[in-house]
């Protein structure tokens, strides 16, 4: 079996795709990696090396150690952690995929690297954002991504590298805690009503924004690597979509499991990138060339969320 690498897998994502690749394919075939020296309790069952991606010369040592043939590379700075400094998001996001995408010319056979919907701005239309639209994006973050996306087209063209990518909405998960994104407030919501304390919501009440739960986001991605080739038609970046929904319509939902949830919305600067994204997107190309289904709604999202995190959480 071929080898995979996993770059960033110890965050939001990373965690959840290491452990369900692993779970797939052995766990030695699967090799996480992340800055850390030794990575968390829940990821730590299989192959780990620390890698700084920004580091060249031991990304490539490693890829010779383990015969890697795989590389998943999420490593990068999200949309608000990316505005305190973008020349290092810029960076970080441009140099990291560079490396990668210049290592599918050689030994490396597939290349996964997500995109978001934070390729989108202002000028895109909110509802149902067809696949080629205005793009536009206003933050440091979308404007990797959208540089990111022209690359990994480019190099698919130009020199064959089978390198595949979706733009994933904001995700939520139980296992790991988000990273630095505006979309954070949708998990962090879930960690405060089960402790039973209020929130402070960073996003406006009635700001809608397209999400997802992470096992879809997992399951696509596993899917759209394992589609035959000539499936794979969009070689930018694919629409993902799932669900949308605001704080209000979230909150909502969270107070049939828990009546007296309160919560309050103080919105910061991350409401300007929030504005500036989309309400719905229009995911029928992954859905038509590689049968792309979501499972999760808003009730499943917030019943599956509780049910995990109830037994872990510690009530104030
Ligand atoms: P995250 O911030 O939780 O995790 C990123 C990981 O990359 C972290 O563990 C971090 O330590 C690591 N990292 C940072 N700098 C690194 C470096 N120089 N070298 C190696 N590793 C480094 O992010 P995430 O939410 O897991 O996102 C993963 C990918 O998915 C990103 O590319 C992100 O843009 C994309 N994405 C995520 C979401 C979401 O809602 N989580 C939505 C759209 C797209
Ligand atoms: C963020 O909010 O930055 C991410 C994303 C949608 O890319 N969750």
């Amino acid at each position: 079996m071929d080898k995979i690498l996993i770059i960033g897998a110890c965050g939001q994502l990373g965690t959840e795709l290491t452990l369900k690749l692993r779970a797939m394919k052995g766990r030695d075939s699967v090799v996480a990696t992340d800055l850390q020296n030794e990575p968390p309790k829940i990821v730590g069952d299989g192959p780990y090396e620390p890698l700084n991606i920004l580091d060249s010369d031991r990304f490539h040592e490693i890829l010779s150690t383990h015969d890697i043939k795989e590389v998943y590379h999420l490593a990068a700075i999200l949309s608000a952690k990316g505005e305190d400094n973008p020349k290092f998001a810029w960076k970080l996001n441009m140099e990291s995929l560079l490396t990668v995408l210049e290592a599918g010319r050689n030994k490396v056979k597939k290349i996964y690297w997500p995109s978001s919907i934070a390729v989108f701005g202002k000028d895109t239309p909110k509802e149902n954002v067809p696949q080629k639209t205005i793009m536009n994006p206003d933050t440091v973050y979308g404007i990797s991504k959208l540089a990111g996306e022209r690359w990994c087209e480019y190099y698919f063209q130009k020199y064959g590298v089978d390198v595949r990518s979706l733009r994933y909405p904001g995700l939520i998960g139980y296992k790991a805690m988000p990273g630095g994104g505006t979309t954070d407030y949708a998990v962090h919501v879930f960690h405060k009503a089960i402790a039973r304390e209020s929130y402070e919501c960073f996003i406006e009440e009635g700001t809608v924004l397209p999400m997802m739960y992470m096992e879809d986001a997992v399951r696509a991605t596993i899917e759209l690597m394992e589609a035959p080739i000539d499936q794979v038609k969009v070689r930018s970046s694919y629409n993902l979509a799932a669900m949308s929904f605001s704080p209000m319509s979230i909150t909502t939902e969270i107070r049939k499991h828990y009546p007296d949830f309160k919560i309050t919305f103080v919105p910061d600067y991350r409401q300007k990138i929030a504005n500036s994204w989309p309400a719905s997107i229009d995911d029928s190309e992954a859905r038509a060339d590689w049968g792309w289904r979501h499972e999760y709604g808003l009730p499943e999202l917030v019943e599956t969320m509780i049910g995990h995190l109830k037994d872990t959480i510690v009530v104030s």
